[in-house]
């Protein structure tokens, strides 16, 4: 892409709930403050950022399938089809792009079903546990890897 490399960052199912419901697993930040966060962190760092949350698996797909013509890179916290979805993971490897996974959770700490990802099979790396820092830290890291 001409000009800044553009990240598509990618919200799965009931992540429209953050701060709102369950603040002991996933804190009082809301996705529009990660959202707010992530454009501040983009800025510095040179990136321009997409930012969107869909609980509709199929619209999720479409969005990994535009990115592979709109976006450099993807950052996706699929939510709960990171455990189910291959739909989501056959778009992903079909966009060819640098992709990080992000949880707001310790996904290991939890129950056995969370412990695996379809996500990451198509991830360059995965960042969990670190609440909604995790996404700036993912767009750190992807700042570097539209470099190569
Ligand atoms: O830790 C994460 O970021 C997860 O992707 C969050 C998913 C969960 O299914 C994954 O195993 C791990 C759930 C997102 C639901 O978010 C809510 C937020 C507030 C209240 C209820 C759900």
């Amino acid at each position: 892409m001409p000009g800044q490399p553009t990240i598509l960052i990618l919200n799965g199912p009931n992540l429209n709930l953050l701060g709102v419901r369950e603040p002991a697993t996933y804190g009082r930040e809301t996705l529009a403050d990660i959202e707010e966060a992530c454009m501040e962190r983009a800025s510095a760092l040179g990136l321009a950022v997409e930012f969107r949350q869909s609980n509709h698996e199929g619209q999720l797909v479409d969005w990994i399938q535009e990115a592979r013509e709109t976006a450099d890179g993807i950052i996706i916290n699929a939510g709960a089809y990171t455990h189910t979805s291959i739909a989501i993971l056959d778009a992903l490897r079909a966009s060819e792009l640098p992709v990080i996974e992000v949880h707001l959770s310790n996904v290991y700490r939890r129950e056995a079903f969370r412990h695996h990802s379809y996500v990451s099979q198509a991830a360059r790396g995965v960042i969990a546990g670190l609440g909604g820092q995790g996404y700036e830290l993912a767009l750190e890291a992807m700042a570097r890897l539209v470099q190569e």
